[in-house]
């Protein structure tokens, strides 16, 4: 047994007590700072975003990837728990070697100093502020929690009760402290968070867009958009129908997916909020003319809205992560073009301020597919989550190699030059959208005999969706009545009218594109480059 435990164990001494109390109290200083100002991150999510960056390729393929906002709470609860419990173990140290412990204590504070200087987001000053704060506060607390520990050991020879009377002295500024950390902690998430971005945001209105897919967003879509009418009849039979009927029915995703519902995928443990003000695009690499442009600047060129499916590569099939927004941003094509690309240039690398990188074939914003630098979604300036005060947004790649949210810089250069982010983690350079499609409804897995709809979203950008047909029991193809879409670069909706009798069903769905391309069966998983497959549901009428 290591001294000083006394016949306590381990787990529950009070040195260890001591020690858990004072990196607590410590860690708390760096929520505090966090929660305050913009320029630092805390102690706790730098350490996650270093974890995230070196844990290797093929354990984050498929996971780190889609890391939800649960995962996330569960990667920094972890993280805060080990360091207490480290904590805990210095505190136990320094009873028998002080000198050695604080030393550690101290050793903690300088990895902390350094995983916070490593997030992009954090000014080394904040970094050092901070992580000497906590190192102080964190130090004293278990000086002064060792010295309660020390009167008690010379008190107890003399007079037993001295014990108790000590002993609730200690657990009550043991108690005391883990309260206030909590407290600190707590009133910095959520009474003196950084709202300046938050506000500013809400009061920018963007400038009127002349050109583009300028539909009403959320329930009130125009019929008779002048894109929707040009909008073939789908060959073979099929139906078409208006938005307002398909969005009519109950759990399909409508045509326009909110702004609250859109997915989120990124790296970003902390958010990056980004004064426009403070922010500039850069635009240079093999140019022959490399460029600044600010927020204000970018809003007074010619803004277009586009609507534009955008997909997640490991979505699996039938997954969430797949939206369809209304975009309004500035053509790339003009904002490359402004740098005047040198000839040899191929390769267009976008980077965040959070330091995501992804990159794609500079061809692409040239081919007359949608490519934006995007300023709005569905109306209002890009949400903080999705990329405030800019992103790409590229029609026909998956966010992974395109959707560059938080941009800051725009470097061209040759193909083996730069890879993004997310290339030495295994996953495919080239990453075009494959053909999809989902079963959105019915929902219930037992429904009642008679008439019931089966339907979804189906996707295949560039071309567009030709065909939607749905299968029973492995049975014939049954094709399905399509909704309206804008372009091939978004998602169609699908709805097949079911006279369902009793038995039991597997309702599989597959999707054509415009070319012909019919969806594959083949089972492929989301890594390294998207899922295949079909979509099914299994359902019992009853
Ligand atoms: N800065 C930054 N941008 C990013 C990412 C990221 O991790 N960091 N993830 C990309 C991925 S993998 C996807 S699928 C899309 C998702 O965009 P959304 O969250 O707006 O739906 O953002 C892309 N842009
Ligand atoms: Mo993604």
């Amino acid at each position: 047994m290591i001294d000083g435990l006394n016949n306590k164990t381990f787990l529950f001494s009070r040195p260890f007590l001591a020690g858990m109390v004072s990196a607590a109290v410590a860690l708390s200083v760096g929520e505090l700072f966090a929660s305050v100002t913009n320029r630092t991150t805390s102690l706790v999510y730098a350490v996650g975003e270093f974890i995230i960056d070196i844990t290797p390729g093929d354990v984050v393929r498929g996971s780190i990837e889609t890391l939800g906002n649960y995962q996330k709470v569960v990667l920094l609860c972890s993280i805060a728990l080990l360091s207490i419990i480290f904590g805990g173990i210095l505190g136990v140290l320094s009873r028998k070697h002080s000198e050695k412990s604080y030393l550690l204590f101290i050793g903690f504070g300088i990895f902390g100093a350094w995983a916070l200087n490593r997030d992009p987001l954090t000014t080394t000053s904040a970094a050092l502020s901070l992580s000497v704060s906590a190192t102080l506060i964190g130090i004293s607390s278990l000086l002064f929690l060792n010295s309660l520990l020390n009167e008690k050991e010379e008190e107890d020879v003399e007079d037993p009760r001295n014990t108790y009377a000590n002993r609730r002295q200690f657990i009550n500024w043991a108690t005391g402290m883990t309260v206030a950390a909590g407290t600190l902690t707590g009133v910095g998430r959520v009474l003196l968070r950084d709202d300046t971005v938050r506000n500013i945001r809400e009061n920018i209105v963007l400038p009127d867009v002349k050109e583009g897919n300028d539909l009403l967003i959320n329930e009130s879509i125009p019929e008779e958009t002048p894109l929707a009418s040009t909008t073939t009849t789908p060959s073979g039979g099929g139906n078409l129908l208006s938005f307002s009927e398909m969005n009519e029915i109950e759990g399909i995703s409508p045509y326009i997916t909110s702004n609250e519902d859109f997915y989120r995928i990124d790296t970003a443990l902390r958010v990056p909020t980004i004064e426009p003000s403070n922010w500039t695009l850069r635009v240079d690499g093999l140019v022959g003319n490399p460029y600044e442009i600010s927020y204000d600047e970018i809003l007074k060129m010619d803004l277009v809205k586009k609507n534009v499916t955008l997909t997640c590569v490991s979505n699996e099939i039938g997954g969430p992560l797949v939206g369809n927004a209304v975009w309004t941003g500035v053509p790339l094509d003009q904002i490359v073009s402004k740098a005047e690309p040198l000839a040899t240039s191929e390769q267009i690398m976008c980077h965040s301020v959070d330091g995501f990188t992804a990159g794609f074939p500079l061809e692409n914003i040239f081919d007359g597919r949608t490519a934006l630098l995007a300023v709005g979604m569905n109306g209002a300036p890009l949400p903080i989550i999705h990329g405030f005060p800019a992103r790409l947004v590229v029609a026909g790649l998956y966010g992974y190699v395109s959707a560059v949210k938080w941009i800051k810089r725009i470097e061209l250069c040759n193909w083996d030059d730069n890879d993004g982010y997310w290339i030495p983690r295994g996953w495919s350079k080239r990453a075009p959208i494959k053909i999809s499609s989902r079963i959105d409804v019915p929902q219930k897995r037992k429904i009642e005999s008679g008439m019931h709809v089966v339907a979804g979203v189906a996707w295949a950008p560039l071309s567009g969706i030709k065909k939607v047909e749905v299968s029973f029991n492995s049975g014939p193809w049954k094709e399905c009545d399509l909704g309206l879409s804008l372009s091939g670069e978004s998602w169609t909706q699908w709805v097949y009218k079911w006279e369902a009798e009793p038995g039991k069903y597997e309702i599989k769905v597959r999707a054509t594109d415009k070319n012909g391309v019919v969806q594959s069966s083949n089972i492929v998983s989301p890594a390294p480059n998207g899922a295949e497959g079909l979509d099914k549901i299994s359902i019992r009428v009853v």
